[in-house]
């Protein structure tokens, strides 16, 4: 059984800045994710609901997180898996309510099917539902489907949703998961630069995905995100994700890809030539973009707009892109006014998203957030991930024959301060000279 990886206070301080927030009419419902069927029998592994992660460090499936006001205090249960011994000689040992009760951040634990009985009779005396729906059907429809014995059916404008207060207080990290996060740093740039020192030409990208994976799961942490390992013309795929193929001897790789620890990601790009040697054009794009990721960073300042960083790397991609020959007009047209002139023929996606408990974390920021995106603050992590990409088959737009066929991305995990940005994953290194002096060192 794994110690959970922060202090129970501060498990409670996190549960009772969020519940301070919370309407004291409210029985609060977090439910953990079901278990996933990967084919008939065998499941995927299991990973918890990162809200749950985030108030209690429960880890087992069939829970549900609840909290009501009573007698002047909230009052939180954690709802968990019987224990059952003929359950735990097939599946593994469960921790039960009375131990959930002894070692967890709560102040009591039920078996998970009680949660029905408890809400139901909170709801009955008043409290409206406050639930992340969509985690749990089961859960949702203890809500949805009340039994009509037990109290008024609930009005679905009563159901209220406790994510806006979670999210917004997930995106402040405490010095405890800033040291989880520089730890999911410190493994993802290893594994990037393990990758580069094994690469050869012609190695496939699956083996390259090896070489990574095999590296997270060697340090005891494991994917946050399918990798990405993209070799030549795949690398302007932006969600790449078969990594079934050779990559050509003069071609460019990029690999995607991040660790988490206690459920905290890491999310890292680089690219590098699979020879060991930059072309004069390959060069000419990533100097460019590694400049736009460098100006990325330094505009992640305490106080300034989300999209800071956005703009900052958009205006050196359009100037740059001008520069190169490969847009045809003034480095303004090239930006557009709302930042939607034709460099974004080139660089389609955001600059960056939060990072936390979950990879693209929660808080806003990316395209079709409602939130816009946060003013940045101390203790918020951001990914700041420009690139360019040249899919020689596209007839849309203008492909630079130069340049066709050539994607580039550089990815680096930042730590907001007082002081100004903190790259945590500046253990991967990413300047031209660095690389060619690593790939293919113990191929
Ligand atoms: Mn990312």
């Amino acid at each position: 059984m794994r110690a959970l990886p922060f202090e129970l206070s501060e498990y409670r301080g996190r549960q009772e800045e969020f519940l301070s927030q919370m309407p004291q009419d409210s029985v609060v419902i977090i439910p953990n994710n079901p278990k996933s069927v990967r084919s008939n029998d065998t499941h995927y592994r299991y990973r918890a609901n990162s809200y749950v992660l985030y108030l209690c460090g429960w880890e087992e499936p069939d829970s549900v997180f609840t909290a009501v006001f009573l007698d002047g205090e909230w009052k939180t249960s954690l709802f968990v898996r019987p224990r059952d011994t003929h359950s735990e000689i097939w599946e593994g040992r469960r921790i039960g309510p009375e131990g959930a009760e002894k070692g967890w951040p709560i102040d009591q634990s039920f078996p998970i099917e009680d949660a029905k009985e408890h809400i139901l009779n909170a709801m009955s005396l008043g409290s409206k539902p406050s639930i992340i729906q969509g985690l749990d059907n089961r859960i949702d429809d203890i809500v949805l489907n009340q039994d009509p014995d037990k109290g008024p059916v609930i009005e679905l404008s009563d159901i209220q949703d406790p994510r806006n207060i979670l999210d917004s207080m997930r995106t402040i990290k405490s010095e405890s998961e800033i040291g989880i996060m520089q730890q999911a740093a410190n493994i993802a740039s290893s594994a990037h630069v393990k990758a580069m020192e094994k690469t050869f030409p012609s190695i496939g990208e699956w083996q390259i995905q090896a070489i990574i994976e095999g590296h997270f799961i060697h340090s005891e942490s494991q994917w946050s995100y399918p990798s990405i390992v993209g070799g030549g013309e795949n690398a302007t795929i932006l969600h790449y994700s078969s990594n079934s193929e050779t990559i050509g001897e003069g071609d460019l790789v990029l690999v995607d890809a991040g660790c988490e620890v206690h459920g905290y990601a890491s999310d890292i790009t680089r690219t590098w030539p699979v020879s060991g040697k930059f072309t004069e054009a390959q060069k000419e794009i990533y100097n460019l973009v590694l400049e736009a990721e460098i100006a990325g960073i330094e505009a992640c300042k305490a106080g300034s707009p989300w999209r800071s960083m956005h703009e900052a790397s958009s205006a050196v991609l359009a100037r740059g892109l001008v520069e190169l020959g490969i847009l045809d007009c003034s480095e303004s047209e090239a930006l557009g006014k709302n930042l939607d002139g034709p460099y974004r023929n080139y660089f389609m996606h955001g600059t960056g998203h939060l990072l936390g408990l979950d990879v693209h974390d929660v808080g806003g920021g990316r395209k079709g957030d409602k939130n816009p995106g946060p003013v940045l603050k101390p203790g918020m992590v951001v990914t700041v991930e420009p690139g360019l990409y040249f899919a020689s088959w596209r007839d849309d737009v203008e492909i630079p024959e130069r340049y066709a066929g050539i994607g580039i991305r550089i990815e680096d995990d930042v730590l907001i301060t007082e002081e100004g940005p903190i790259v945590l994953s500046s253990g991967c290194p990413k300047s031209i000279i660095e690389i060619e002096s690593i790939v293919g060192k113990s191929r």
